[in-house]
C-alpha cells in the first residue's frame, strides 16, 4: 500500500489555493523576519515590517533575492532555522567557495519528498512500480529528492545514482523498471546503450521522469520512441529544494507547480515588473512552507510562461511552460550549472589569458564541453608533446572547478576572433 494520498490541493479551487497561500505568505514572512537578519535587513531598507504583507497582494513589495544574496551570505546567512533543527544540505556545483548551499529541515524534507510524490503518481507511478532513480546522489538535489518521492509512493526503489551504464541496464532488466528518473540526455544515451545491445525486448520501463537540464519536444519523442515510454518533464532547482517544484502531468502541456509550497510570479527581467498571466518572463519563487531555507521572492533566472488553462488531467494547480532560456549565462551541460566566469577564473589563474571560447555540444546525446585558449607568446609551443601537458594541467584544473570533463584545445596566440561589442564566448550547438 502506498503511504501517499494525493492531497486535495491539486484539484482545489482557485479561491482554496489563494486562501492557503495568502495564508502560508502571512506567516512565512514572519518567520523569515524573525529568523533571518540578512532578509530582514533587505525588507527594513524599503521600509517594510511584517505587517505590511497581508497577502498575496502585497507580495510584489518585497524585495528579491538573487544568486548574488545566496552568494554574499554563504555560507548561513540566510538559514532560517537553528542548526540543531537542520538535518541536511544539498548544494549546486556552484563556484569555488561560493556554492549555493540549501539546509533543510526534517519537516522541509518530508514536504520536499511529497512534492517529488506528486510528479511519480502525475507520470502514473503507484506502489506497484519499480522505480530506478539514476539521478546523482550527493550534493545534487536529483537523486535523494526523486528517491523520497519514490519511497513515498510505496514504488521499489533502485538508488542507482548517475553513471555506470552497465550496471543501470542489468538492474533495469534483471529488476524489471518501471519508472525511469534521469536528465533526459542520459535517458537517451541509456536508450541507445540498450538499442546497441539488443536489450529492448528486456525492459519493462511505462515511464520517465525527466528533468535538471533543458530538452526539447523533439528530444521527448525520441526518448518515448526509442525506450517505449511516455516521458515527463519536471523542474526545480537546488535553492527551492530540489525537483518536484512543478512536474508535468498526462497532458504534457507545461507543468503544475505546487502551488501549496511555493508562490510564482514572471518578473520583467530587466526592469523587475511583475507581468500579467501568459507573459513570458523570469521565474520568481517564494517559498511558503520551507523553514530552513526559506527564500521570498527568489529569480531563478529562468524564462518561461505560467498558464492557467484547465488541465485535462484536473489539476488546478498553475502551469509552467519549459524553460525557454536564461537571463544570465549559465550553461547546464550534463546536468551540471557551468558559469562561463568559473571557467575564465582558471584559465586566468593559470597564466592564460582571457580570450577563449567554450563550445559545447550534443554528440550521441550526450553534451560534450570544449574550451578552446590562447597561448601566450611566452608559453606558446609546437612541441606536440608540451602542448598535451599544458592542456592536461588545465583539464585537471577545469575539472576540480566545475566538477566535470572539459576538453581543452590550446591554439596560437591571436587566433580567436576579438569582437568590438561583447565577446562572443560560448557557442552552444545542442538543438534544445
Ligand atoms: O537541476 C534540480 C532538479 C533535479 C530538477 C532533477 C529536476 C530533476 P540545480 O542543479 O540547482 O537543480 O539546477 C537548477 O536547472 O534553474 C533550470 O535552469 C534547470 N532545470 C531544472 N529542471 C529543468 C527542466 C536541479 N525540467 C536549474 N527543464 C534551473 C529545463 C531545467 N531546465
Amino acid at each position: 500500500m502506498s503511504n501517499y494520498y494525493q492531497p486535495e490541493i491539486e484539484t482545489a479551487s482557485r479561491e482554496q489555493i489563494l486562501a492557503l497561500q495568502n495564508e502560508r505568505l502571512v506567516k512565512q514572512v514572519q518567520h523569515v523576519w524573525d529568523n533571518v537578519p540578512y532578509y530582514r535587513k533587505k525588507m527594513e531598507e524599503k521600509g517594510l515590517t511584517p505587517a505590511d504583507i497581508q497577502g498575496l497582494d502585497d507580495l510584489h513589495k518585497l524585495p528579491f533575492l538573487s544568486k548574488d544574496d545566496l552568494r554574499e551570505a554563504y555560507p548561513y546567512g540566510l538559514l532560517g532555522a537553528p542548526i540543531k533543527d537542520c538535518v541536511r544540505i544539498h548544494s549546486t556545483s556552484g563556484t569555488t567557495g561560493k556554492r549555493v548551499v540549501a539546509f533543510y529541515t526534517q519537516h522541509d524534507i518530508d514536504l520536499w519528498e511529497d512534492c517529488c510524490a506528486r510528479a511519480i503518481m502525475a507520470a502514473g507511478g503507484t506502489d506497484e512500480d519499480v522505480c530506478q532513480i539514476a539521478y546523482g546522489y550527493g550534493l545534487f538535489t536529483g537523486g535523494s529528492g526523486m528517491h523520497g518521492g519514490s519511497h513515498k509512493v510505496g514504488c521499489l526503489t533502485l538508488p542507482m545514482s548517475s553513471g555506470n551504464t552497465d550496471r543501470q541496464l542489468q538492474f533495469m532488466t534483471d529488476l524489471g523498471a518501471t519508472i525511469l528518473c534521469c536528465t533526459p540526455s542520459y535517458a537517451l544515451y541509456l536508450a541507445e546503450s540498450i538499442h546497441e545491445r539488443g536489450l529492448r525486448d528486456q525492459i519493462k520501463l511505462k515511464a520517465g521522469i525527466f528533468g535538471a537540464e533543458a530538452w526539447s519536444e523533439e528530444m521527448r519523442h525520441e526518448i518515448e520512441k526509442q525506450l517505449g515510454i511516455k516521458a515527463y518533464d519536471i523542474y526545480g532547482l537546488t535553492e527551492t529544494s530540489g525537483p518536484g517544484v512543478a512536474f508535468e502531468c498526462s497532458e504534457q502541456t507545461g507543468m503544475h507547480i505546487n502551488e501549496d509550497h511555493f508562490i510564482a510570479e514572471i518578473i520583467d527581467p530587466d526592469t523587475g515588473e511583475v507581468l500579467p498571466e501568459g507573459s513570458k518572463g523570469e521565474l520568481v519563487f517564494t517559498s511558503i512552507t520551507k523553514e530552513a531555507f526559506p527564500l521570498l521572492r527568489y529569480r531563478t533566472k529562468d524564462i518561461c510562461i505560467l498558464s492557467r488553462k484547465k488541465c485535462s488531467c484536473g489539476r488546478t494547480l498553475v502551469k509552467m511552460s519549459k524553460p525557454m532560456g536564461r537571463s544570465d549565462d549559465m550553461l547546464i551541460v550534463k546536468g551540471v550549472n557551468v558559469f562561463p566566469s568559473q571557467i575564465e577564473t582558471v584559465l586566468l589563474e593559470q597564466g592564460y589569458p582571457a580570450n577563449y571560447q567554450i563550445i559545447v555540444d550534443r554528440v550521441n546525446h550526450s553534451d560534450t564541453l570544449e574550451v578552446q585558449v590562447e597561448m601566450t607568446p611566452e608559453n606558446f609551443s609546437d612541441s606536440l608533446a608540451k602542448i598535451n601537458e599544458m592542456e592536461k594541467g588545465l583539464i585537471d584544473a577545469l575539472k576540480t572547478m566545475l566538477g566535470i570533463y572539459a576538453k581543452v584545445k590550446l591554439v596560437a596566440p591571436k587566433s580567436i576572433a576579438r569582437s568590438e561589442g561583447k565577446a562572443v564566448r560560448i557557442i552552444d550547438k545542442r538543438k534544445i
